[in-house]
């Protein structure tokens, strides 16, 4: 084989942009096809979001409520107690969530009494017995490795957008400095869970872009979050265009056909939606959900309205 050879996992960016604009259902059709070759398509992961630290960050990420450089509605907060989150991954537990996800609003993680709580917060939600992730921004290898002996099973750190377009939404960091916090996770044997947003004004193109940087990981992403935009009133990107439903659902299909063994989280942006879309971006290969009212500073379907959904479509919670 030669270098320019096309594997299953790396084909041209030209490719990956026609699968994108393929007529709908006919992509959907095959995505699903490829879904259940290798998932159960009854079983959705559920997973808990907490925003353990809230507030002021110091990155300047044009579609966050929780950065510095942006005027929202957002209050800054300091790092929540471990009992407060333990109550939390609790509560998580008994309404379902088999991960609970923290996410703390900082450029990256610095050695000290905070980190320490963290560790401790990783270890509680372990020994409940469930899996336990976090999203914590930059880190080195000691302090990846110290999560992993704390027992972290998952590690949130998304591209966000493709290559080309990451200037014009963030500019404290780079490309290259997500792709190496990345390896850092991966290096210290913590899965990875990695993906983006849609909504940014990017084109198809650079859509694109992202997605062929995910499946060109190695190796893949364990776990793929497809946010679309949610608009936070105060920030340079709260007055977007909306996605229609329909993008997010190739998307999805796309990400199953390319990387077919990871868990595609249908994420931010779900209470926007209408009920029968989510239901086509399940279809489509979306097999994972963040549950509960909130996801870090903005609203998602309350769990009612969830447990609802999934029953009416047949499908059940990983673990039930
Ligand atoms: N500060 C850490 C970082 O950026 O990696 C962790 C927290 S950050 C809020 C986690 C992810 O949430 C971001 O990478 C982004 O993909 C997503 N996100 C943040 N605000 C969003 C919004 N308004 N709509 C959709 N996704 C959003
Ligand atoms: C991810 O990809 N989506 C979650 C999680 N990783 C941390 C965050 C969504 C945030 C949505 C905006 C908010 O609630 O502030
Ligand atoms: Fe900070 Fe993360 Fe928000 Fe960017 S996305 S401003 S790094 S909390």
């Amino acid at each position: 084989m030669t270098a320019t050879t096309e594997t299953p996992t790396s084909p041209s960016l030209a490719k990956v942009e026609a699968l994108l604009r393929r007529p709908l259902l006919e992509l959907v059709f095959e995505a699903a096809s490829v879904h259940r070759q290798h998932h159960d398509p009854t079983k959705i992961q559920c997973s808990q979001l907490v925003s353990i630290k809230t507030g002021s960050c110091s990155e300047d990420c044009g579609y966050c409520s929780q950065s510095a450089h942006n005027q929202t509605a957002v209050e800054r907060e300091k790092l929540l107690s471990v009992p407060r989150v333990l109550d939390e991954a609790r509560k998580a537990k008994e309404s379902g969530a088999s991960r609970f996800c923290m996410g703390a609003a900082w450029r990256g993680v610095r050695n000290g009494k905070e980190f320490d709580s963290v560790l401790e917060m990783v270890r509680g939600v372990k020994d409940l017995g469930i899996e336990a992730c976090v999203t914590l921004g930059m880190l080195n290898k000691e302090q990846a490795d110290r999560l992993k002996e704390a027992g972290l099973d998952y590690y949130n750190h998304n591209l966000d957008t493709g290559r080309s377009h990451y200037e014009q939404v963030v500019t404290t960091r780079n490309y290259d400095d997500r792709l190496d916090t990345l390896q850092t996770v991966r290096d210290a044997d913590i899965s990875v869970c990695c993906g983006g947003i849609l909504g940014l004004g990017e084109s198809i193109s650079v859509r694109a872009e992202l997605l062929l940087q995910l499946a060109k990981l190695t190796p893949q992403p364990d776990s793929i979050p497809v946010n679309r935009l949610v608009p936070v009133p105060g920030t340079p990107m709260g007055d977007l265009e909306e996605v229609p439903w329909q993008e997010w659902v190739a998307f999805i299909a796309a990400t199953r056909i390319l990387i077919p063994k990871t868990v595609i989280r249908l994420s931010a942006g779900r209470q926007e939606i209408p009920e029968a879309a989510q239901a086509m971006c399940f279809l489509a290969g979306a097999n994972s959900i963040f549950v509960g009212d909130k996801l870090l500073t903005t609203p998602n379907p309350a769990p009612g309205t969830d447990a609802a959904l999934l029953t009416s479509l047949g499908l059940s919670p990983t673990g039930e």
